[in-house]
């Protein structure tokens, strides 16, 4: 049966590219199934729609594409709610299609009948409900483009079932794309220009955006002309990497404490980044588009557009600095912080210490290593240890922070490179969030190896109680649990480890398994992440 509205829906996916839709089945979406299936487009199930949506949303992170789910009607799209609104705040395109309750009856209590509009809409940049067939295809393809628009995000359109199954023409003609973007205004490079040139000790962090905006070479040009030092958060882990001579990371907090410019490029000026204040340091906000400019921050400049043409600009623009004084006495507080992690990372503790599994899993790891973390404590470690060499190699879930994404983001790595590494690095509380989709991962063959850092805890809820109130409640999980059993009885490979000594082997063993695999490694709760004691 082709010729109908979830034809022409499944036909702009096709032109704009869509190679893959994570789904969970239902009714109300079967007239886009059969649109999809002709069209070559892999329908990828999952056990829950949140793994889906996060599935499509990884896809996004790690392909610079919009990902798209497709989720059944009422219950099927609430689940997928969560993963827009971090997807809202992160900026990251994400395209979720909705079943919906007859339009014809609508109102007289279908099954799953529910108006996901009013709920969807303060979490996505567009949100439409066609009610004819010959309309779908526009609002489809509509909604793409609100979510490819910079600063991007997810958007939403449910279809009616019965107005999905109607009679609907295929779209022909021109495929849409999104808005060309304008070039940085030319007195706003000045000022940042001037503010560079006159910096003694410059620090730029590069965010999410720059790699969005694929600003990279841009970024990396603007660092070497000018011995700049570049940190970066997020996505923006491997826009330059992490053994460039201008890439750093354990040093921040002492450039950040002594720094007197302080460029802020394709990141939002958050929690992350101090809320943009820097004490005495001068602070520029370079953004995708004029909205991301901070509001909260005091700032000496900003400027806003395609963020590789900012840099280029700046480069151009800039009076060449010697600066390599800075970048030395960097590198020294760099590498002797590097040099006294050492001890961490190969501490023979037992139980064993969340660093050591850090010491054993990096010297594993494959330059383009795609490394996912999902948790709490045990996903802040691998943010200090992991690093990162390519872009988009790094997953993290971003500002709004939810667990639960492990499974889905895996999924999407083992499709999106079929031949990288795919290590995924799970709290044992975060764990419980996905790991029924390693069921999803079996059935369709897709290898990655998960690395369980088991405290019995929700680590980093339960420290911080103890800190600020000196009892904790509701931070207690079963210690010991056989998660890598639950794994095998999935069908994938598990490996359970309390002794250090053998934690490298079970992640080499983990991998030549060739199946998807969970090493449990049984870990010291007493262990806490070290972080300022802050709950804002
Ligand atoms: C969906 C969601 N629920 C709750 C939280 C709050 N939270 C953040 S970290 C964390 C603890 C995570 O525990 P675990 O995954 O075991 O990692 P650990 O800190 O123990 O290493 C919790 C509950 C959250 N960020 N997202
Ligand atoms: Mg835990």
């Amino acid at each position: 049966m082709d010729g109908h509205a979830g034809a022409a829906a499944a036909e702009v996916l096709r032109r704009h590219g869509v190679e893959v839709v994570f789904t969970l089945s239902g009714g109300h979406i079967f007239p886009l199934y059969d649109g999809l299936v002709p069209r070559g487009i892999r329908l990828l199930d999952v056990r829950h729609e949140q793994t889906a949506a996060f599935a499509a949303e990884g896809w996004s992170k790690l392909t610079r594409r919009t990902g798209v789910a497709a989720v059944t009607a009422g219950p099927g799209v609430t689940n997928t709610v969560s993963t827009m609104a971090g997807a809202s705040q992160s900026g990251t395109p994400l395209l979720v299609l909705g079943g919906r309750a007859p339009q014809m009856r609508w109102g007289a209590g279908s099954l799953q009948e529910f108006d996901h509009l009013p709920v969807v809409s303060s979490v996505t940049r567009r949100a439409l409900t066609p009610l004819r067939a010959e309309d779908v295809a526009r609002d489809v393809e509509a909604a793409l483009l609100a979510a490819e628009t910079p600063h991007r995000g997810p958007a939403f359109v449910d279809v009616p079932l019965d107005v999905f199954a109607s009679p609907a023409a295929l779209p022909e003609g021109p495929v849409a794309a999104p808005p060309q973007r304008s070039a940085p205004d030319a007195r706003d490079v000045e000022r940042i220009a001037a503010l560079l040139a006159a910096a003694e000790r410059p620090v730029v962090m590069a965010g999410a955006d720059v790699y969005w905006d694929g600003a990279e070479q841009a970024l990396q040009r603007f660092a070497e002309s000018l011995h700049l030092p570049v940190f970066s958060n997020g996505l923006g882990r491997g826009t330059i990497p992490a053994d460039h001579p201008c890439a750093f990371s354990r040093a921040r907090s002492t450039a950040l404490q002594s720094a007197d410019l302080v460029l802020a490029a394709g990141t939002p000026l958050d929690f992350r980044l101090r809320f943009g204040d820097f004490g005495a340091a001068r602070v520029v906000h370079i953004t995708d588009t004029p909205e991301q400019i901070a509001r909260h921050a005091q700032l000496a400049a900003a400027a806003s557009g395609d963020i590789g043409a900012v840099l280029d600009a700046l480069t151009a623009a800039t009076a060449r600095r010697s600066g390599s004084d800075w970048l030395d006495t960097l590198r020294a507080d760099e590498s002797a912080r590097r040099e006294r992690e050492q001890a961490d990372l190969h501490s023979d503790a037992t139980p064993i210490r969340p660093a050591r599994i850090y010491g054993e899993l990096l010297p594993r790891l494959q330059r383009d290593a795609i490394v996912i973390g999902d948790g709490g404590d045990f996903v802040s470690y691998a943010g200090r240890y992991v690093d990162t060499f390519t872009p988009g190699a790094f997953l993290d879930p971003g500002p709004f922070g939810c667990l639960g994404t492990g499974a889905g983001y895996a999924i999407a790595a083992r499709l999106a490179h079929p031949r990288r590494q795919v290590v995924l690095l799970l709290g044992d509380g975060a764990a419980g969030f996905s790991l029924m989709d390693f069921d999803t991962l079996v059935r369709h063959d897709l290898p990655v190896v998960a690395i369980c850092g088991n405290n019995g805890i929700w680590g980093l809820e339960k420290h911080p109680m103890q800190a600020f109130f000196g009892y904790d409640v509701a931070a207690d999980l079963r210690p010991g649990t056989r998660y890598d059993e639950v794994v095998r009885a999935l069908g994938g490979h598990g490996e359970c480890v309390s002794d250090p000594a053998q934690i490298g082997p079970a992640i080499d063993r983990a991998f030549a398994s060739g199946k998807p695999a969970l090493v449990n490694v049984l870990t010291d709760p007493a262990d806490a992440y070290p972080r300022s004691a802050s709950l804002v």
